[in-house]
């Protein structure tokens, strides 16, 4: 029987039994994620008294520097994994290149990586809007024992053994999964725990939702162009509703829940369109398949590409199963 007011905590535990040889690591690993997310929003949601506590740039009453949010966030998110000493390596979109995280105590033992974006959609919170922290975690490839290298960072997104964002809204949420479906937990903020409120969260197969950013229309590709025309056409259930908040979190969380397709295509003025397959396109792609969605380029799935670099970008499709494979066989025809 599933417990009422189940914590995020207790569900860590309960699924770290579940699986006899496990460690422990991954655990701790989400744990060192949960109590950064905390801190986070903490800071985010004193965003709007800036002009009252002062801006970033701005020396503070303690003679302390006033940080930008995301500089910010990724020092904690960093610090926070770093500190408990579970990974050997991590990227972020702050970040020009990796860190080696070396741990010289127990000779590089850790087993994983993490590359994560610390706050997605920042330029949306000097206007009150939702923003969010994503995250991904891999198996180091490379011998344990040694210093982590470009390869560690450079696999494909199936690879993933846990992803996972926090979108930091009306509620606080931490939705990730392992593998093994995907779970959401809200804050209380009054007491700082989190609760699972989602769980086993399911993609529906179709929705009626698209979310794309149509000022870019003139510079998208035909198929793109066509598909977009169908949403808006009046046929069957359509016209579906336009919703794009221009966060992905918020806008993929929305759509997981109410069913729809968010699409950041290639453009002529962004061959691969903006956003970044380690840090956005592939925890997000990861989280949609695990939930029963879809994810990809338009022409393969996102978790198949073996990428080249670090901050590499990709155009993403992502969603309703039914939706994706519609944007799909436009695309396909127009290419
Ligand atoms: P960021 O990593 O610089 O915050 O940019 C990523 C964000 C996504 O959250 C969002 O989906 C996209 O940029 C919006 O871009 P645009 O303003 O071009 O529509
Ligand atoms: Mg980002």
């Amino acid at each position: 029987m599933t417990k009422k007011n189940k914590t995020l905590g207790e569900f860590i535990i309960e699924n770290q039994r579940a699986f006899p040889y496990s460690t422990g690591e991954l655990s701790k690993l989400i744990n060192a994620i949960r109590l950064a997310a905390k801190v986070v929003n903490h800071e985010v949601s004193k965003a709007g008294l800036v002009d009252i506590l002062g801006a970033s740039g701005d020396i503070n009453a303690q003679g302390e520097d006033q940080q930008k949010l995301d500089v910010l966030a990724n020092e904690k998110f960093i610090q926070s994994l770093t500190n408990r000493e579970i990974v050997c390596g991590i990227a972020s979109e702050e970040e020009d290149d990796f860190v080696a995280i070396n741990s010289h105590d127990n000779n590089n033992q850790n087993k994983y990586v993490v590359l994560f974006d610390p706050l997605d959609g920042s330029s949306n919170i000097d206007v009150n809007v939702s923003v969010g922290t994503i995250f991904s975690v891999y198996r180091r490839v490379t011998p344990i024992g040694t210093e982590v290298t470009m390869e560690d960072f450079l696999q494909p997104g199936s690879a993933q053994v846990a992803a996972g964002y926090v979108v930091y809204g009306t509620s606080t949420m931490l939705v990730y999964t392992t593998g093994h479906g995907v779970n959401g937990f809200t804050l209380n903020p009054a007491i700082g725990t989190f609760y699972l409120s989602h769980p086993n969260m399911q993609y529906p197969e179709d929705g009626s939702i698209y979310s794309v950013n149509e000022g870019n229309y003139v510079h998208f590709p035909e198929g793109v162009k066509k598909f977009i025309k169908y949403c808006q056409e009046e046929e069957d259930d359509r016209p579906y509703t336009s919703r794009y908040i221009g966060s992905l979190v918020s806008d993929f969380h929305r759509n997981l829940i109410k069913g729809g397709i968010f699409l950041y295509p290639s453009s002529s003025k962004a061959v691969n369109g903006k956003l970044r397959l380690l840090y956005e396109c592939n925890p997000i792609a990861f989280l949609a398949e695990q939930a029963g969605g879809k994810a990809s380029d338009g022409f393969r799935s996102i978790l198949d590409i073996k990428p080249t670099e670090l901050h590499q970008r990709v155009p993403f499709y992502c969603g309703s199963k039914n939706m994706v494979e519609k944007a799909e066989e436009f695309i396909d025809i127009y290419k």
